[in-house]
């Protein structure tokens, strides 16, 4: 069988709640979900196996895309779905199936994902959706493949939802790998690698990696529905292996985009003991949390070329934090910010601002504690309960949002869903001239300013910086 999958276009997405500079200049990232699965299925299975990426090809919905999809002729399309994304999804489903009709041909279609998993009866209700895969998709994927191969039965498979007869058939999620060493590595050369880069890395190739997967912490905004919570780590030497096969083919900088990096300390040292046995010159960066580091640590990632670290900091008081249950303190903060400087990593810090019980206050200090641990960026959001998480729960029992309105967009996806966010204490337009303010009052400081200047790096950079800081002054 051809197999195809797909990355969608990103016209459509619903966007939340980025200034419009921070969407625009984000850059492309490889969509590592369905890369995971296209090596799976070539390792274990005979079909040919394609990938398309819509977002870093800049594929519309016109000829060139009908004419990429018709040129692989495939059985069975996989397409990834987000909640954000799933307008461009049914779009990109519409286009496979008129590309179908023109071949004569029957062309399935699966999709998988956080949102299917979330949502995984609305999505299956969709028009034109024959299957969901719910969780991890390495496997109830190939155990599909194989069922449509042999024309066996689809009800034995664990993380399928499918229809028959007009009925929902929903097997329930598949356990979650346990070991992940057995997952071969992304093979990344079924995407155009050359193509991905960041707004964080200058001009250097990026790819992004995954060395463990779910995140043991409960903070009330967020939710991994399709990793799981139990966290589930890959051995140093794995990581490192796929490490040495990104520098092969020519990528000079790894995001790692494990939710917490640093959950297992050991492991980290590990993984950086052998990046530094193999003398393997490569940049890469985290995204950790502030309790879970200390100066030991730092300095071997430090050793070990961990050029950047991203903390979710969230908020500037000790009130906030906890209602956010994020398990960190002010005091942590600081100390991870000042010995991340000791040691020369960059830092990333996130806040957000409009918390349930969060007053003007209490952002004012968010806005003071960020200028006090003087990160080299900030990102700051306002705080937006997303689905299938504990702060949207609450916002639909204490009514401060009205209507499961996620839920509504799952089974009618339109354009003009407006994201709601927990607007008890101040209204939209309040929490959008304070996330003006944040940005400002940060970025606009001519200390700042002054050092982005001394660390431009080449021309490109420069341009790169003068136009984000412009977009700044201007929000
Ligand atoms: C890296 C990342 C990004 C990157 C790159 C996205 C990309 N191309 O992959 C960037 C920065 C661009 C990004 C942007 C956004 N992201 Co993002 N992102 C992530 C992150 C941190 C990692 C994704 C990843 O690589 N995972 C590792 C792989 C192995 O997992 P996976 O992709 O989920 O794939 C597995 C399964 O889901 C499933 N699967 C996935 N696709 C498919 C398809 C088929 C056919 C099948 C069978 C199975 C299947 O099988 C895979 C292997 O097991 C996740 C959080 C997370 N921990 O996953 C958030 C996450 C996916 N992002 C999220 C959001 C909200 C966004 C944005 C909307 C943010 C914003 N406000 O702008 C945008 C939308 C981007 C877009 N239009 O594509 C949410 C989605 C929540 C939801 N309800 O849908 C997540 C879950 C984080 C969160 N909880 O907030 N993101
Ligand atoms: S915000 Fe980070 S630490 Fe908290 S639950 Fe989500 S991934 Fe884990």
């Amino acid at each position: 069988m051809k197999i195809l999958l797909i990355n969608p276009p990103r016209f459509n997405e619903v966007v939340a709640d980025n200034p419009s500079f921070i969407e625009e200049e984000r850059g492309n990232n490889p969509p590592l979900g369905i890369l995971y699965i296209a090596t799976y299925l070539k390792k274990y299975s005979k079909h040919d196996i394609s990938i398309i990426d819509a977002q870093v090809e800049k594929l519309g919905y016109d000829q060139s895309f009908k004419e990429r999809i018709k040129k692989i002729n495939p059985d069975i399309v996989g397409v990834t779905v987000m909640t954000f994304t799933l307008i461009d999804v049914i779009k990109t489903i519409n286009l496979i199936k008129e590309v179908g009709r023109s071949l004569n041909k029957r062309i399935n279609i699966a999709v998988g994902g956080p949102h299917p998993t979330i949502f995984p009866e609305e999505t299956v209700n969709l028009p034109n959706i024959d299957f969901v895969i719910t969780g991890e998709g390495e496997i109830p994927f190939l155990k599909l493949i194989e069922a449509l191969n042999n024309k066996s039965n689809l009800k034995q498979i664990k993380g399928l939802v499918y229809k028959e007869n007009e009925k929902i058939i929903n097997n329930g999620q598949a356990d979650y790998i346990e070991n992940l060493d057995s997952l071969p590595f992304p093979d990344r050369t079924l995407i155009p690698i050359k193509k991905y880069n960041s707004i964080l890395a200058a001009d250097r190739i990026v790819t992004t990696m995954f060395t463990s997967r779910g995140c043991p912490y409960k903070c009330l905004f967020c939710d991994r529905p399709h990793l799981g919570k139990r966290f589930r780590a890959r051995s140093a030497k794995n990581v490192v292996d796929e490490m040495e096969i990104c520098k092969k083919l020519g990528i000079d900088e790894i995001l790692i985009y494990d939710d917490t990096f640093t959950v297992d300390r050991q492991r980290v040292l590990d993984i950086c003991d052998e990046i530094i046995k193999r003398n393997l010159e490569i940049i890469w960066d985290i995204r950790a949390r502030v309790n879970t580091i200390d100066e030991e640590l730092l300095k071997k990632l430090k050793e070990a070329g961990c050029t950047r670290i991203h903390f979710g900091v969230e908020a500037g008081t000790e009130k906030v934090l906890k209602t956010l249950n994020k398990g960190i303190t002010i005091e942590q903060v600081e100390n991870a910010f000042k010995l991340s400087k000791k040691y020369k990593i960059d830092t990333l810090a996130y806040f957000m601002i409009g918390s349930p019980a969060e007053t003007e206050e209490d952002i004012k200090k968010s806005i003071k504690l960020a200028k006090k641990i003087n990160p080299n960026f900030i990102h700051v959001t306002i705080l937006t309960p997303y689905p299938a998480t504990e702060l949207y729960r609450l916002a639909l029992e204490k009514g401060v949002i009205k209507n499961d309105y996620w839920r509504e967009f799952a089974r009618h996806p339109e354009k003009n869903v407006i994201t709601q966010y927990w607007e008890e204490n101040f209204s939209k337009a309040e929490l959008f001239k304070l996330l003006q303010k944040f940005y400002r009052s940060f970025y606009g400081r001519p200390s700042y300013l002054l050092r982005s200047f001394f660390n431009i790096k080449n021309i490109s950079d420069f341009k790169k910086k003068i136009k984000t800081g412009l977009k700044i002054l201007r929000i």
